[in-house]
């Protein structure tokens, strides 16, 4: 039996109604403005297994409430933009969406991580016509929303792969370089906005 339970399929719609939804986002700014919102998008339901894992790394109790309620990232949606602004024009729809409540929001792209991670992470609450594991119809239910560039996003698989490779001979020199490519990774962000707003001003 999953640590979600009878929530499962709950789960799974709120994730397919979102991902539409960003879809036509998307297909309006695109049709308004003639360049996409975002590049690529991709959604998951944290596994059992990793859900599972999660818990007990955190000393909690392995049940649907830590799953749904402590942990906040069962629903997980990664919104890949081309360019910095374009991430900032995404949180600024997201929040005019009428059932969903910004819960946190982590801003690691102004204030990177020691490591060079950078994403803007936002915890959702949504409102649905489904029952909660509180037993509220309707129901609240908590999603990660990352939002990075096509840089950013390259350098965080890179570096989560890197995570689980044990056999590593110098893992601080490959530490310090991850870090040395994330800040020039982020230089070329600014420098690629930069060119798009010179192109912008000659049109
Ligand atoms: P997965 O497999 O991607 O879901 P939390 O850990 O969620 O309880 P925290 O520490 O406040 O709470 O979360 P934060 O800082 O918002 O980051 C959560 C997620 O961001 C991680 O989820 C990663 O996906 C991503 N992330 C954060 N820091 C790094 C990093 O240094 N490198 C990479 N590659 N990704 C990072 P999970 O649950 O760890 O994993």
């Amino acid at each position: 039996m999953s640590i979600y339970g009878k929530y499962e399929p709950t789960l799974e719609r709120i994730l397919n109604e979102l991902l539409t939804r960003l879809e036509n986002l998307n297909s309006d700014y695109q049709a308004r403005n003639g360049q996409n919102l975002f590049e690529h998008l991709n959604g998951r339901i944290k596994t059992n297994a990793s859900m599972v894992e999660k818990c007990q790394r955190k000393n909690l109790p392995v049940n649907v409430n830590s799953a749904l309620r402590i942990n906040r990232d069962s629903i997980g949606i990664r919104i890949v933009c081309n360019f910095i602004d374009d991430i900032y024009t995404c949180i600024d729809l997201l929040e005019t969406m009428p059932d969903i409540t910004v819960v946190t929001k982590k801003d690691y792209i102004t204030n990177a991580k020691k490591n060079g991670y950078r994403s803007y992470h936002m915890i959702l609450d949504m409102t649905v016509p489904e029952v909660d594991v509180d037993g509220n119809q309707p129901g609240h239910y908590f999603v990660e929303i990352q939002l990075r560039t096509i840089a950013m996003d390259t350098w965080a698989s890179l570096e989560h792969e890197m995570k689980y490779k044990h056999d590593i001979k110098n893992p601080e020199l490959i530490s310090q370089e991850l870090k040395r490519v994330a800040d020039e990774l982020a230089s070329c962000d600014i420098s690629l906005q930069t060119i798009r707003q010179l192109i912008r001003e000659e049109n």
